[in-house]
């Protein structure tokens, strides 16, 4: 089967100075550094044309052959952000309580997180993203996809960005096993759950961990001589 290619059209991005660019990435750090993970949200509402526009920015993620293979599913229903909370939860408990190693629950202690997730029902939205392991064509036949996991991670990535820089918080939820979902919310067989994002506000007066974040140093190794400064 043949595909037809794309035009190539002429792109212009921006040109900026060394120092323009600099100071724009000190700048984006800066913001990107204050982020924070919140499990504590208010149940004040937030537009539905906000959640688009953060959908949006998720959407403009590169991925394997273009092929953007995710499905974000957006869960304001009431009854259905409870069913979800009561089934994520059960599974919730029982990991708590017997699936995760000790190592696990310890590394997880300092969190302070346990089973409960009462920010299923609190945070306005839920955006549960899908990952695609192939596309279903109309015909019924499958079309493959490639880098799935990595695609749909760099567009949950823009995602968090996004609301983040919308002024909202999140917290990546990963409820397992999360096959629940697929029931719940009566996705195709080609795919499957990959993270649960709730989207709100912080609630009122919130705390979170004081984390510290491993320094440059830590997390880099570089092969060539860095640029003057
Ligand atoms: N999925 C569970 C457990 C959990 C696991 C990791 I790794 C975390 O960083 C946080 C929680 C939960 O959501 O509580």
């Amino acid at each position: 089967m043949s595909v037809t290619p794309f035009p190539f059209v002429p792109y212009h991005p921006e040109h900026l100075s060394p120092e323009e660019i600099l100071q724009r990435a000190q700048v984006f750090y800066q913001f990107m550094d204050r982020r924070r993970t919140v499990r504590d949200f208010s149940d004040k509402p937030v537009a539905k044309e906000v959640m688009e526009q953060l959908l949006l920015t998720a959407s403009t993620a590169p991925s394997g052959a273009h092929k953007q293979p995710w499905t974000f599913c957006v869960v304001s229903d009431p009854a259905l952000k409870k069913q979800i909370r009561e089934a994520a939860e059960k599974e919730e408990f029982d990991s708590y309580n017997g699936r995760m190693t000790t190592e696990w629950l310890e590394d997880l202690a300092p969190l302070g997180t346990d089973w409960q997730k009462p920010f299923l029902e609190t945070a306005p939205y839920l955006i549960v993203v899908f990952k695609k392991a192939y596309d279903l064509k109309e015909d019924g036949s499958k079309r493959n996809n490639y880098y799935v996991s990595e695609s749909v991670g760099i567009a949950c990535g823009f995602l968090i960005a996004a609301i983040h820089q919308a002024g909202l918080v999140t917290l990546t939820h990963t409820p397992s096993p999360m096959n629940f979902l697929t029931r719940l919310l009566n996705r195709p067989e080609n795919e499957r759950p990959f993270l649960l994002l709730p989207v709100g506000y912080p609630a009122a007066e919130v705390k979170v961990p004081d984390l510290k974040r491993k320094p440059l140093e830590e997390v880099t190794v570089w092969y060539g001589p860095k640029a003057e400064k």
